[in-house]
């Protein structure tokens, strides 16, 4: 029996839950989502509720998010992945921004579901990001032509280790805000603050950690603690919205707000994220992407910041409060050309989930 139009059916809808990167959500077929689709999501999830008590989310933007996958028509893809954020203390369910830890988990769920068929060995899928249209590849362990989610790679904010799964992503400027500098300037000065405003892929306002008051070290929890912060930083997002063409972002996730020191474990640059109410345990994929791009514009605060190496094959490596993210971006004639990074993602449960 069909499910869908049915928010609450007694059958329930097939789902995967998978950790893809360091967050997690449910991935799902369109073809198996009901009408009804954000009345459900919010539903499966818990939503609105802080404790998302009655659903599957866990409390926290990083695992409260949603895949919605189907073949591609395109010919330079294999999927289209849709990425949906759930609020977890309001009833929205949005697609302003996309999810490259999320997308981590896409190849190996397109294969499991019959969307790609699977070589001896390594499968590359080409994933089409329709929240901003642009693609992205990945390549997936399938010894034997299955999937295997064991492997030993290891990335900051996971414990243990996994299959490795490489992502590489091209032109991704100017993802949401039809440029990679939107205002046209590689700083802006925003409630007295210098800014760089970027979109490598996740529009992010990067600013200077003592421009906050903060040193750039402090743990999530302390940060998240500290009023005045959070409400100088919404201030910025506001009037930095429409200066970055994304309108009025206040039932948006994005932009982020990214404060920027010196490295402080011997990497390229510190960070901490606002995601954009709670400061994240990490930093998103693709908001690190941004980072990475911005700490080569010499007007700007991650600049100044940064501890660049040398050469057109760059990895940049982006400390955040568990660990660091490293960025591989190649650059052509002074700007970044494509960047590629290391994911891993695993399987948690795949049945039937109820709205
Ligand atoms: O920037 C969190 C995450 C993300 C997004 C967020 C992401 C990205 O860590 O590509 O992955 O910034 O909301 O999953």
């Amino acid at each position: 029996m069909s499910d869908r139009g049915l928010v609450g059916s007694e059958d329930g809808v097939r789902c995967m839950w998978m950790r893809g990167g360091t967050s997690k959500g449910g991935y799902f077929l369109a073809e198996d989502l009901p009408a009804d689709r954000d009345a459900f999501l919010l539903k499966v999830m818990g939503s609105p509720d802080a404790r998302q008590i009655d659903g599957m989310g866990g409390a926290n933007p990083l695992t409260s998010k949603v895949a919605v996958v189907k073949r591609s028509e395109r010919h330079d893809a294999d999927v289209d992945y849709l990425f949906l954020q759930v609020f977890v203390d309001k009833a929205i369910v949005t697609d302003a921004q996309n999810c490259g830890n999320i997308l981590a988990g896409i190849g190996p769920f397109a294969i499991e579901r019959g969307l790609v068929a699977a070589e001896d060995g390594e499968t590359e899928v080409r994933i089409f990001m329709e929240n901003t249209g642009q693609i992205a590849t990945a390549r997936v362990a399938t010894p034997d032509g299955n999937v295997t989610y064991s492997g030993v790679a290891q990335i900051d904010g996971v414990p243990g280790t996994a299959a490795a799964v490489p992502i590489t992503f091209a032109d991704t400027a100017g993802s949401s805000c039809g440029a990679l500098l939107p205002s046209g300037n590689a700083v802006d000065v925003i409630e007295g603050v210098a800014c760089t405003l970027i979109d490598n892929g996740m529009p992010v306002v990067i600013m200077r950690a003592s421009d906050l008051g903060i040193a750039g070290g402090e743990t999530p929890a302390a940060l998240d603690a500290n009023e005045t912060l959070r409400s100088r930083l919404e201030a910025i997002r506001v009037r930095a919205g429409p200066m970055m063409n994304l309108g009025d972002i206040s039932a948006k996730s994005i932009p982020k707000m990214t404060m920027v020191s010196q490295a402080l474990t011997g990497g390229t640059i510190a960070t901490r994220t606002f995601i954009p109410h709670k400061c994240h345990d990490a930093i998103g994929v693709l908001g690190a992407v941004s980072v990475a791009t911005a700490c080569l514009l010499p007007a700007g605060p991650a600049f100044d910041m940064a501890d660049l190496p040398a050469g057109d094959n760059k990895l940049i490596s982006v400390e955040h409060p568990t660990g660091e993210m490293s960025v591989v971006v190649t650059v052509r004639d002074g700007a970044v050309a494509n960047a590629a990074v290391l994911r891993t993602a695993r399987k948690l449960f795949d049945g039937r989930v109820f709205g």
